[in-house]
């Protein structure tokens, strides 16, 4: 990418849009274009097509998605898959459309069968059953995935996609009943911290699932990455290559935020999937590999959070 070239990172007030956006900031990319929800809603295909049509953006970052936790994917399964089946039908098509020359689209490691063989390589996909908490979302993006794919076969496009594991940081959803987990045991810890009230902690599930971590600057710096090295028509892993109980995880976020009260585990909950530790053997070919260890990315996410209390 040059350094003058006309870059639209789509949903760049979330997690990971926010993240690309410091990235390309701090590489020095100037012409980065962003819009609000309020300013473009994704979903209206209209829209959107004007939108790049006038704008006419050189490279996206289609970072724009509807995202959550377990709790909120096993609840708002309509919502989960229209709004990502929209939003990325508008925005691959409207970038063909506007001849734009490469598109970067962010998956998710949910595409993968949830009892496919440990570490999850790339050509796993569509071996076997989705896992049921979150497979609406799941199908949606296996299907901007297929988008991608079919238009460079069809249409000659660069439009590549990248499969994260769990992503965690600054500007994350701390909401507890949509949020993902590492954000959740953060805001609980510490608000029981705070009030012996809301003591014993309750988490959800057994604590016996495994889950990576990426802390979301590492991940926008493959995709920038990624975007300027990788140019093929396979998906292609971001992950640590390493995983952690959800049991041994709270007890890390309960050392960092300082909490040495009760906690007890909501079997009612689901556990989703088992393990979804991702093959990261191509990334670390091509030459990548994160900076951030795990106790870190926490120590600076709840920075971040006791600076921004919700
Ligand atoms: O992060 P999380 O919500 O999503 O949950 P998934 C991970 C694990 O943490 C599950 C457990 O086993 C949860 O039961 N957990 C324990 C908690 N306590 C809590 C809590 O207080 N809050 C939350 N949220 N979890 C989502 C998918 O799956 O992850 C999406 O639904 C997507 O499709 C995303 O792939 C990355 O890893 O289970």
């Amino acid at each position: 990418m040059e350094k003058e070239a006309k870059i639209y990172v789509a949903g760049h007030r979330g997690l990971v849009g926010s993240a690309i956006l410091r990235t390309l900031q701090a590489q020095g990319f100037h012409n980065v274009l962003t819009r609000t929800r309020h300013e473009l809603d994704l979903t209206q295909q209209l829209a959107v097509k004007q939108f790049f049509y006038e704008q006419k953006p050189d490279y996206v970052f289609s970072s724009a998605a509807k995202v959550g936790g377990i709790w909120a994917n096993h609840t708002q399964r309509g919502a989960f898959i229209y709004e990502n089946l929209m939003i990325e039908c508008n925005l691959v098509h409207a970038a063909y459309q506007a001849g734009v020359k490469k598109l970067l689209f962010l998956g998710s490691s949910c595409i993968y069968p949830r009892d496919a063989p440990q570490p999850l390589k790339e050509e796993y996909l569509l071996s076997g059953k989705l896992e049921a908490t979150n497979e609406p979302y799941a199908i949606a993006k296996i299907a901007g995935l297929k988008l991608c794919e079919s238009y460079n076969i069809q249409y000659g496009t660069n439009f590549i996609s990248v499969m994260p594991c769990n992503l965690y940081g600054t500007h994350d959803n701390f909401d507890l009943t949509s949020s993902h987990v590492l954000p959740a045991l953060i805001r609980k810890f510490h608000e029981a911290k705070l009030n012996p009230k809301l003591q014993p902690v309750v988490l959800w599930g057994t604590g016996t699932p495994r889950r990576e971590f990426l802390y979301v600057d590492d991940l926008a710096q493959a995709c920038v990455f990624l975007m300027e090295k990788y140019n093929e028509n396979q998906t292609i892993n971001i992950g640590m290559g390493h995983d952690i109980s959800i049991a041994e995880l709270a007890q890390l976020v309960q050392k960092i935020v300082g909490y040495q009260g009760p906690v007890v585990w909501d079997h009612t909950k689901p556990d989703g999937t088992m393990q979804k530790l991702l093959d990261i053997s191509r990334l670390l070919a091509l030459g990548w590999n994160a900076q951030t260890t795990l106790e870190n990315g926490i120590r600076q996410t709840y920075q971040w959070y006791c600076q921004n209390p919700k």
